[in-house]
């Protein structure tokens, strides 16, 4: 288990209107300038062995295209990651009721970002990870997933585990 999974190569592929994808969790970025933090999600659903797929639609400037994407997609769990005004999460949420998280990407100003996705209307949630925090984006979503499949749950318990030793080495090598 990496910190950092290489072992993952996320892709980005080119979005169609007509295109059904079969994943379980759909990365849809804001901009391909937010790619860095969508592939950490994306390493980390790897490494758990999740079907997902990424791919760029922008809330502002394709609109229609994000929302043919969202209601064709076989996705149980949506990532949504954006910068700037980030209206990509929210509007993402307003078209579906599965769960969406939402990455804010950080820029000139973050909480713009920050606010933008934690923000949201009673009623339309999104799951707000941290500042750039693809990596845990990846995490709850496969948490979602682990609801209903033990496979995940258990992999789940092993990367806890696993961070657990992590934290012990560093204690015992601090002073190396
Ligand atoms: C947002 O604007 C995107 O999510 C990105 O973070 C930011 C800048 O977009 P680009 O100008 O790099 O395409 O909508």
């Amino acid at each position: 288990m990496h910190r950092q999974s290489e072992r993952a190569q996320a892709f980005i592929r080119e979005p169609s209107l007509s295109y059904a994808m079969a994943v379980d969790v759909l990365v849809i970025l804001g901009s391909k300038s937010d790619a860095e933090i969508g592939k950490k999600a994306g390493s980390i659903l790897a490494e758990f062995g999740v079907e997902y797929e990424m791919v760029v639609a922008s809330a502002h400037r394709t609109p229609d295209l994000l929302r043919d994407l969202i209601r064709n997609t076989t996705a149980r769990v949506f990532i949504g990651v954006a910068g700037l005004s980030a209206a990509l999460p929210g509007t993402i949420a307003a078209h579906t009721t599965k769960p969406v998280i939402g990455v804010p990407v950080s820029g000139k100003l973050n909480l713009d970002a920050v606010l933008s996705v934690s923000q949201m209307p009673p009623g339309v949630p999104v799951a707000a990870v941290g500042l750039d925090r693809g990596e845990n984006a990846g995490i709850l979503a496969v948490e979602i997933l682990a609801l209903k499949d033990e496979r995940l749950a258990e992999k789940l318990k092993d990367h806890r585990d696993a961070m657990k030793k992590w934290v012990l080495e560093d204690s015992r090598t601090l002073g190396e």
